[in-house]
């Protein structure tokens, strides 16, 4: 059965709604919608481990991580689950989201659902940056804007 869900992004400049859809279970979610308010290039975009955005997008603590790995991009098969790579800003600052995962899900224990979003003010360096936090967070700078991934309608 197909699965929806829904993010809408809530930063003081950076504003979104993202959407994501799982035809199958364990199957590839497809991550669609439009991120605003960004510098142009790179931002790092990443599923975060706690819903709790109580003290912002700092509560919402680390990269979702639950077989324990190291930072890497979005295709490498050793990575955080979390780990989404880059969207990336045109002049007008907005980034256009057109991404199909194939480890994040909307069940199972690689479940987003009550996780956060965050878009960071930064390059995500996918892992390979050489930086003391590319093996951690891919050195992705500042969270501009986050939300928490929840169901949404079918
Ligand atoms: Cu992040
Ligand atoms: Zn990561």
């Amino acid at each position: 059965m197909t699965k929806k869900a829904v993010c809408v992004l809530n930063g003081a400049d950076v504003k979104g709604t993202l959407w994501f859809t799982q035809q199958d279970n364990n199957g590839a979610v497809e991550v669609t919608g439009e991120v605003t308010g960004l510098g142009k290039g790179l931002h790092g975009f990443h599923i975060h481990e706690f819903g709790d955005n109580t003290n912002g997008c700092i509560s919402a603590g680390a990269h979702f991580n639950p077989h324990n790995k190291e930072h890497a991009g979005p295709t490498d098969s050793s990575r955080h689950v979390g780990d989404l790579g880059n969207i990336e800003a045109g002049d007008a600052g907005v980034a256009k989201v057109n991404i199909v995962d194939k480890m994040i899900s909307l069940d199972g224990d690689h479940n987003i659902i009550g996780r956060t979003l965050v878009v960071h003010a930064d390059p995500d360096d996918l892992g390979q940056g050489g930086h003391e936090l590319s093996k951690s967070t891919g050195n992705a700078g500042a969270r501009l804007a986050c939300g928490v991934v929840g169901l949404a309608k079918m």
